[in-house]
């Protein structure tokens, strides 16, 4: 058993101890980031991802998650099993020493590639660390074995229990509330985590199971296209300019490479890259090499077929990217993760390898589909004479930014704190709440921007018209950052961005807009979790001497059970922030110490753009598909 062990590389030299379990309990941050409802989502992740590594190797076919109504979350795979013989070294199971030592990872994919996120797979020992309790059952070689742990600790040693015909691992586990602010799993998340997972790894299927009371669902993903159908997903709402997107898969010094786009009639660019499963929303080398294998290949076509005259000027890289969708998606033996959040890939030689299967593998599709690579050129050539006037409205605003002089706009109450750390700014909707607004702050440390009516649909104009619509130019002043590749998170002018809005159906569509401006223009915003949204209260409950603010019909209901039925005034239900005087926004919704801010993430902003590509696009279907969804759950959803 051992010697079988040792063979796939549960040797010394791949499971290094490096610190006890008890580290990880006493600063999780520095495994899984945080503790919040970021950290707690983390754990999944880390589970999955051993999962898909053995879908990776051409072991496993099938995933199951299932979310069950104590909180608790299982991960099921088809593939090997871990190892359950004793491994010489320590002289206990493989599997124990997965669960129980830290950095235990010895994961290789059967093509070859070790598949390790470096600091990202941390590994399922992190994860035991921080659950109440974990189970694991491993199928393998005609038996069933079963082992528990209490917060990374043995609580049963492994043990036989049966015999099967299958094979396959599944955990169990409860996360640690001790440890985790928040225990709530969100469907939502896991979808979007696992539905990638799937996306990129082809013709694996994943299920995802929520069985709590009330929101019963399940869903399943699986593409045989992989990629392919990764660019048609972000692409469902759009308008394609040619149906079968571009797809290459080869292999080049070791790198293994995909790469799939398609282009669409909008103006922004929506690439994603992928080392070894990883999102890099930093980009690097992958990214670097598709750029400039994308631009170089349709400039010589575009010149062979001449599409470009002598005279003219090369189609630059803003030119060729209007309009595209493509994900990138690498694997490598050893990634090297390097950046502010250690999500951008630094290996040199892929830069090489990305670059030349997107130059060898384009051209050929071009030459292949004339009609369609003429649609590509023609719409560079167009993107490249608005790229002049788009140019020259940028400049204005990246030297108002750079100027320390920048003029703040005319609607802005600033606050007097120069101190970025010490200082908000509150965008609201609407000049009579911003009115009351301005009366309720503290001016020292809360600026106020009122915003009037709704602001563009960024998704659907070009950067020159974008740049010249007075709110978004209020907003990129008073932020002080500048937007896109200009974009500087230490010029930031505040420390938190609070949008307030009405809690009806307008006040969320004018959050969607805003979230979807931050999210295109100013994505690190959201990822440095700047971005809040403010919580007015929905109601107003008098009883005797005592008001009461609540923010939720539950809570509503919760509150008047408390506090008895009898004796108090008519409710009043809040339907804008308008209705608010500054004393009562005050202290409802703006007073530091008393008011409610929920943190936009990341998920929040990509469904922000999901639900907002579906409601606003051209296309009949998803919008019927979206409100079919979502009727059960949204009220009065006026649409
Ligand atoms: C290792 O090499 C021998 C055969 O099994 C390989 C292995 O570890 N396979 C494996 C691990 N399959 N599935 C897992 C796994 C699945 C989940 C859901 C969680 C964890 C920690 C591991």
């Amino acid at each position: 058993m051992a010697a079988e062990i040792t063979n796939i590389s549960y040797d010394e030299t791949q499971i290094q101890v490096l610190e006890g379990l008890e580290a990880v309990r006493k600063r999780p941050g520095m495994y899984i980031g945080d503790t919040s409802s970021k950290g707690l989502h983390h754990l999944v992740y880390e589970i999955v991802t051993n999962a898909v590594d053995e879908a990776l190797g051409g072991y496993c076919k099938n995933i199951e998650v299932v979310i069950y109504p104590d909180n608790t979350v299982s991960v099921q795979d088809d593939g090997r099993g871990i190892p359950t013989g004793i491994q010489h070294q320590r002289g206990v199971s493989a599997a124990e020493v997965v669960f129980t030592v830290l950095h235990a990872g010895g994961k290789f994919g059967g093509s070859g590639y070790k598949v390790s996120g470096g600091l990202h797979g941390v590994g399922a020992s992190v994860v035991n660390a921080l659950s109440e309790w974990m189970f694991v059952r491993i199928s393998s070689d005609g038996k069933v074995y079963e082992q528990r742990f209490e917060r990374g600790d043995v609580a049963e040693k492994i043990h036989l229990v049966g015999d099967t015909d299958k094979s396959g691992t599944f955990i169990q586990f409860k996360p640690d509330y001790k440890i985790f602010e928040e225990l709530e799993l969100n469907f939502d998340i896991l979808k979007l985590m696992l539905q990638e997972f799937a996306f990129l790894t082809k013709g694996l299927r994943i299920n995802l199971t929520d069985k709590r009371e009330g929101q019963e669902k399940e869903n399943t993903y699986h593409y045989e296209g992989g990629i392919k159908q990764f660019v048609q997903h972000i692409n469902r709402n759009r308008k394609p300019l040619f149906p079968d997107p571009f797809y290459a898969e080869a292999e080049r010094d070791g790198v293994y490479v995909e790469v799939s786009l398609q282009y669409n009639d909008e103006f922004i660019e929506n690439t994603h890259t992928f080392a070894n499963n990883v999102n890099t929303p930093e980009g690097g080398t992958h990214l670097s090499g598709f750029r400039s294998g994308l631009t170089k290949t349709l400039n010589d076509y575009a010149r062979k077929q001449g599409m470009l005259k002598e005279s003219e000027k090369n189609l630059s890289g803003d030119d060729v990217r209007e309009g595209l969708t493509a994900i990138i998606s690498i694997k490598i033996s050893e990634p090297q993760f390097e950046g502010q959040t250690k999500t951008k890939l630094g290996n040199s030689e892929v830069r090489t390898a990305v670059d030349s299967v997107v130059s060898e593998y384009l051209k050929y599709f071009l030459e292949e589909n004339p009609a369609v690579a003429r649609q590509i050129i023609d719409r560079a050539v167009l993107a490249a004479r608005a790229r002049e006037a788009a140019k020259k409205a940028r400049e204005l605003v990246r030297r108002k930014s750079v100027l320390e002089t920048a003029r703040m706009p005319g609607k802005l109450a600033d606050c007097s704190e120069r101190d970025p750390e010490k200082s908000e700014i509150f965008i609201v909707e609407g000049d009579s709440a911003g009115g009351s607004a301005k009366g309720a702050r503290t001016s020292k440390t809360q600026a106020i921007l009122p915003l009037r009516g709704k602001i563009m649909n960024v998704e659907k104009a070009r950067l020159d018209k974008i740049l010249s619509n007075e709110e978004i130019k209020a907003m990129i002043t008073a932020f002080g950052t500048g937007i896109h590749d200009d974009f500087d998170i230490s010029k930031l002018r505040y420390n938190k961005i609070i949008i307030m809005t009405d809690a009806d159906v307008d006040g969320a569509h004018i959050r969607t807009l805003l979230l979807t401006f931050m999210y295109r223009f100013m994505k690190q915003l959201i990822e440095c979790e700047k971005v809040y949204i403010a919580q007015p209260p929905l109601f107003r409950i008098e009883k005797g001497k005592n008001e009461y603010y609540v923010y939720t019909d539950k809570e509503l209901e919760n509150k008047l059970d408390e506090i008895g039925r009898e004796g108090i005034k008519p409710i009043e239900r809040y339907k804008g922030l308008g209705e608010m005087d500054a004393e009562q926004l005050w202290v409802t919704t703006m007073d530091p110490d008393r008011r409610i801010l929920r943190l936009v993430r990341q998920h929040d902003a990509i469904l922000a753009d999901e639900i907002f590509t579906q409601l606003m696009g051209d296309n009949v279907e998803p919008r019927r598909e979206f409100i079919q969804e979502y009727a059960k759950y949204v009220k009065n959803l006026d649409i």
